[in-house]
């Protein structure tokens, strides 16, 4: 989230689209009901279902799955030829005037640099025009052809509302009034807020559709303000903080990034990513990338990592691909994997094409699974019916069982979709044999290092020159692991020959602002730097002061970046530094410094006349329309159908089938196989998630399993009808991959949608069943999708397939 929980109800304006945060998050909906009835704020929900979301909304659209970017590209259309933008704000505050290279083009749905055999893209010429300075050139007229502004109204000339209702099924009525209502929040004194989640991001063409999102809360000035943002709601309690620290293949802790297989050299490595200012007088802040680098480098290797050595950079792997799920079952089901550790992960239960899994998993050597429940893929190898058709003989793989505690079983710290770092504390000891992750992974490390120690091997330095400063090696404590992601500053080389981190490492930093790059300073997580600091563990305070009532508890545990509670929040202020609302202050600028009830994204003393923008990270200092070369499918979004179409064409380019679907979505040529088409499975498929249950792990407690008890689909009542099925029948539905049986649930919630003159129907498939735990076995739902990742990201397009439904 750019803002925060609380901060929700401070909007005038909310709209949840690709996400249904009233079923998956109950407690923090609180929020949107108290925005509704205290400030009278409206509640747009745009959904594939009437939802639960929407059952409470002021304004609800429908859409077909996967075509949002329609939708939003509709919106930008409207809000720039009915003047309903903020003026100043985009054009002090994005890239508007800026003017793009001449040789950038785009055309029949593709841009400049198109590759069809590698299915990627040359980026080069998607990029700025700049002077000799080497600064980007502008027009603040607004003119120029080649101008962002321009670029931009062009590439959404063509989503009109007619466009809109024939792609999306939308009624071109509720679609405008969608329009009007976002429209409101133009205005420098309202505000508008964005909620989303899956329904945004599993799809083949999801993070453009994020940034389609991000797009029309810029046009209307809604970023950096209170009340504003573009809110991505996350999923499990700490998947927040599972991608601040870099759990992800390609990612290294704060959002800094692994060097790929072209990346060799340290050098090369860091000046790629030391990002000079490209207008005068920015801040670019990660000009101070080496500072940043070299800390981490510092907190994993410490006094092997030197100044000779460039930091120990060649301890690091260089990546050749992305190891994503599905890159990493299409690895196994190659046979090319000989073994799989799976953590708190229910693999066969939450990735696409379960058959896929199975074949993968039965081709390993060994597969350990850490988890606190006896979960479907620990016994992926046992024939459960028809759930689980699978034969145990043909299957070699030696299965590992590790049961681990829960979170409310040990100490540690959970980061919130609000960047909110919370510490808990352990609840309860955890049953019969179950140990923490933390033991399980000291043990497995100490023992992996003392084979290196013992027998060598080709490149033993990373693993025996590992900074292990904990009390007892083999069980690292929390609050160990809380002050070395925070860091230090390190005191002398011989601090590492002592194991006591705690006693023998210099005074813990208090900011970012301290990291140095001359391997001074240490610091595991760079935007966790502060949260456990000299004078204690700041994720720890639970003062709920709010001085103004707007939300800004800033004694309550402790935010990433530095406490800011909303990020970019200068953007709140006009370019004097004035709140565009007084109303809503977060900052202001007092005439010599940045004060208020926020802490300053911005530098705190840097009078606004000097023209710094708002957007601190970005060399240009200012918010991208035009993403530059950063987006694998180009700079400005396109509406792509997904793989799995009902229309089998795009509509904005009928007679050009090879930009029907994503032109760089991740397809292996295996996967590529096993694609439907409408022909065989007429209807759109979308799964989702309800309240009663969390994935695959509830239906262990009798409870939940009581009130949602047995597998069920939802189907309109048009599609029921034409099948001769009533609620409670049982239909079997099938996709390319498999099929599952489960009951029918009639509802007018969800609607036939009228789709370039032909009827779509769609199938909402909840996610929840399984063949382990309380509940009545069921399917997987993952049988029915299909293998197809995002273009960048490679998210499984788990909310956009095609099925087919029959009677039982
Ligand atoms: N009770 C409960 N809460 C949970 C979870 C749980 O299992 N149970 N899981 C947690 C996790 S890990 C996550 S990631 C979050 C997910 O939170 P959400 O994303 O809110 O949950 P979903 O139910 O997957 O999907 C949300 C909505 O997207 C809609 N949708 C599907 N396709 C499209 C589309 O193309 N466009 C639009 N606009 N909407 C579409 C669906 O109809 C659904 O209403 O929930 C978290 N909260
Ligand atoms: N079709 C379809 N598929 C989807 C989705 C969808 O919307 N549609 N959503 C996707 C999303 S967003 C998500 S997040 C995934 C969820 O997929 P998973 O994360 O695989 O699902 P969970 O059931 O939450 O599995 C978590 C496991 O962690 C265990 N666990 C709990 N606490 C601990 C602990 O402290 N330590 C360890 N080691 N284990 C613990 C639980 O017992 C559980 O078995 O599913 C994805 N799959
Ligand atoms: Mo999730």
């Amino acid at each position: 989230m750019t803002n925060h929980w609380v901060d929700i109800k401070n909007a005038d304006v909310i709209l949840v689209m690709g996400g249904n945060s009233a079923e998956a998050h109950p407690c923090g909906f609180k929020w949107v009901v108290e925005a509704k009835a205290h400030r009278g704020a409206k509640l747009i929900v745009v959904d594939p279902r009437f939802n639960r979301t929407a059952s409470v909304a002021d304004l609800y659209a429908p859409i077909r799955t996967g075509t949002d970017i329609a939708f939003l590209g509709g919106v930008i259309r409207y809000l720039l030829s009915n003047d309903k933008i903020q003026h100043e704000y985009v054009k002090n505050y994005t890239d508007f005037t800026f003017i793009v290279r001449d040789d950038f083009a785009f055309s029949n749905g593709l841009y400049s640099g198109y590759d069809s055999q590698t299915r990627s893209y040359d980026k080069s010429t998607w990029e700025y025009e700049f002077d000799a300075d080497g600064y980007v050139k502008s027009d603040p007229s607004l003119r120029h052809p080649r101008c962002v502004y321009q670029l931009l109204k062009a590439h959404y000339s063509s989503y009109t509302p007619e466009m809109v209702e024939s792609i999306c099924g939308t009624p071109k009525e509720k679609f405008l009034q969608v329009c009007e209502m976002l429209a409101t929040t133009s205005s420098p004194g309202k505000a508008g807020t964005l909620l989303y989640a899956l329904g945004w991001t599993q799809h083949s063409i999801g993070s453009q559709i994020v940034r389609t999102g991000a797009m029309v809360q810029l046009l209307l000035g809604n970023i950096g303000i209170a009340g504003g943002g573009v809110n991505a709601l996350r999923g499990h309690s700490n998947i927040q903080g599972l991608t601040d620290l870099g759990l992800l293949s390609q990612m290294l802790p704060g959002y800094l990034t692994l060097p790929n297989e072209s990346e060799q050299e340290y050098q090369k490595y860091a000046s790629s990513r030391t990002l000079k200012p490209l207008r005068p007088n920015q801040l670019s802040y990660y000009q101070h990338f080496p500072a940043l680098f070299v800390s981490l480098m510092k907190a994993w290797w410490g006094q092997a990592a030197t100044a000779e050595n460039d930091w120990a950079y060649s301890y690091l792997p260089k990546w050749d691909k992305p190891y994503d799920v599905l890159q990493v079952v299409e690895l196994m089901s190659q046979g090319k994997m000989t073994g799989y550790v799976c953590q708190g992960f229910n693999l066969i239960a939450s990735v696409p094409d379960k058959a896929k899994i199975i074949d993968g998993l039965g081709k390993l050597k060994w597969l350990v699974i850490m988890d606190p429940l006896a979960t479907e893929t620990s016994e992926f190898w046992k024939n459960y019916g028809p759930f689980n058709d699978v034969d145990p003989s043909s299957i070699q793989t030696e299965v590992f069982r590790l049961p681990t505690n829960c979170f409310a079983e040990e100490n540690g710290s959970v980061v919130s979709s609000s960047r909110v770092l919370q510490w808990h504390w352990k609840g309860a000891e955890p049953p019969g044999e179950a140990r923490s992750d933390l033991d399980i992974m000291g043990g497995i490390f100490t023992r992996i290092r003392d084979l290196y120690r013992k027998k060598g091997g080709a490149f033993p330095d990373p693993i025996l020159n590992l900074t292990w400063p904990y009390e007892d090696p083999e069980s690292p404590r929390p609050d160990e692991l809380a002050r070395e992601y925070n860091g230090w500053e390190v005191k002398a080389a011989s601090d590492y020959d002592t194991k006591k981190l705690v006693e023998t490492a210099g005074r813990q930093l208090s900011g970012f602002e301290q990291l140095r790059d001359d391997g001074s300073t240490a610091s595991g997580c760079w935007i966790f730097c502060g949260a456990w600091t000299e004078e204690g563990n700041q994720m720890g305070r639970r003062d709920n002061s709010d001085p103004t009532g707007i939300g800004q508890t800033l004694g309550w545990a402790w935010a990433w970046p530095a406490n800011r509670r909303v990020l970019y929040n200068r953007a709140s202020c006009d370019t004097d530094g004035k709140p565009f609302d007084p109303t809503r202050k977060l900052v202001q600028w007092n005439g010599s410094a940045w004060v208020g009830d926020d802490v300053p994204d911005y530098k705190v003393d840097e009078a606004p006349s000097l023209g710094m923008g708002p957007f601190v990270l970005n060399p240009e200092g200012v918010a991208r329309f035009f993403a530059r070369n950063e987006m694998n499918e180009g700079p400005f979004p396109v509406h792509y159908e997904p793989i799995e179409t009902p229309l089998g064409y795009n509509p904005l380019y009928p007679d050009h089938p090879n930009v029907t679907n994503n032109p760089v979505a991740r397809i292996f040529p295996s996967d590529r196989k096993k694609i439907g088409n409408a022909r065989d499975f007429p209807h759109t498929a979308t799964t989702y998630r309800l309240t009663e249950h969390f994935h695959f792990w509830t239906k262990h407690a009798r409870l939940n399993a009581i009130l949602q008890p047995e597998q069920f689909v939802e189907i309109s009542e048009e599609l029921a009808h034409s099948i001769g099925v009533v609620s409670g029948d049982r239909v079997k539905v099938s996709s390319f991959r498999g099929h599952i049986v489960a009951v029918a649930v009639v509802t007018k919630r969800i609607r036939t949608l009228t789709i370039e003159g032909k009827h779509v129907q769609t199938v909402g498939i909840p996610l929840h069943w399984g063949f382990k735990g309380a509940a009545k076995p069921g399917y997987l739902t993952n049988t029915l999708t299909p293998s197809v990742g995002d273009g960048n990201t490679q998210t499984p397009e788990f909310k956009s397939f095609l099925v087919k439904v029959e009677k039982a």
